[in-house]
């Protein structure tokens, strides 16, 4: 099978929905020797954004998405378990990340919170369905260096604009970097609410991190 092949072959086991399939081509995917984070997003996270677009179609329906995402966070976590070790000895920096209140959607903030780990950075991941004040504690407890919220929905964006006020009270506005991603997160949004950065994928989100924090 050629590297194309087996990102294409994970988007149809993510499409199909089919769990043990998804595992078998991340462990094939190991076997060849591929780069883990090429595979999550070159191929199973392509593979869920068709979901997405099947689901908005209707065409698929909840519980079929509920079945793919599992598939998905089945074979990412094969991936994940042969992404480099974080050797560095200097943190990079420190993070406390979560999806916001009302969103349960982690799969995407799950593989950014393993990316900035595999990058050097202390990671407090707070799940899902995270209230506001909890990112501002955590962050005052940890001493953060950035604050990273997800958000998958319009109505729970919101959350992220919310946030950037709650911290600002809190008096802590000036001693975090606030970083805002998602599928419906945009840079616009971003400016808009004053938030530090925006970033489109897992990778984009380590590069911006490391550049918040050398900045
Ligand atoms: C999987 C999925 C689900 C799963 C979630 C499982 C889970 N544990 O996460 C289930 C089935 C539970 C679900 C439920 C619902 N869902 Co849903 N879901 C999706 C779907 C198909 C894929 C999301 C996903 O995992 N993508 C793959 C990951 C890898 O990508 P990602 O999340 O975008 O993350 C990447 C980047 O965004 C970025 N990133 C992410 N987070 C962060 C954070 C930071 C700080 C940074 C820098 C970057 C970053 O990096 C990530 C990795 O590269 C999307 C469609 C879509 N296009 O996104 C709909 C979608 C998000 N869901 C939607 C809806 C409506 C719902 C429900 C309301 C459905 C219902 N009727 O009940 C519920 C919501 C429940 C709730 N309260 O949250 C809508 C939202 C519409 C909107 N505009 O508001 C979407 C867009 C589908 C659609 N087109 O209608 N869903």
């Amino acid at each position: 099978m050629t590297q194309q092949e087996l990102f294409d072959a994970a988007k149809a086991a993510v499409v199909a929905a089919d769990e043990d399939q998804a595992v078998a081509v991340a462990q094939e995917a190991v076997a060849m020797g591929l780069d883990p984070v090429r595979v999550i997003a070159e191929g199973f996270t392509p593979g869920m954004r068709e979901v997405g677009d099947l689901f908005e179609r209707g065409t698929m329906f909840l519980p079929e998405v509920i079945i793919a995402s599992e598939a998905m966070v089945a074979a990412v976590a094969v991936l994940e378990a042969h992404l480099p070790a974080d050797k560095k000895e200097k943190k990079a920096g420190v993070v406390v990340i979560g999806t916001i209140e009302g969103d349960v959607h982690d799969i995407g903030k799950g593989i950014v919170a393993t990316l900035m780990r595999v990058y050097g950075f202390e990671v407090h991941d707070l799940g899902r369905d995270v209230p506001l004040v909890s990112y501002v504690q955590k962050a005052r407890e940890v001493d953060a260096t950035i604050i990273g919220s997800s958000a998958l929905m319009t109505t729970t964006m919101m959350g992220q604009k919310t946030l950037e006020k709650l911290l600002k009270e809190a008096d802590i506005r000036d001693r975090v970097r606030t970083m805002v991603g998602g599928a419906v997160v945009t840079q616009y949004w971003a400016d808009k609410i004053g938030a530090d950065a925006y970033a489109e994928n897992a990778q984009e989100a380590v590069q911006k991190a490391l550049e918040l924090v050398a900045g």
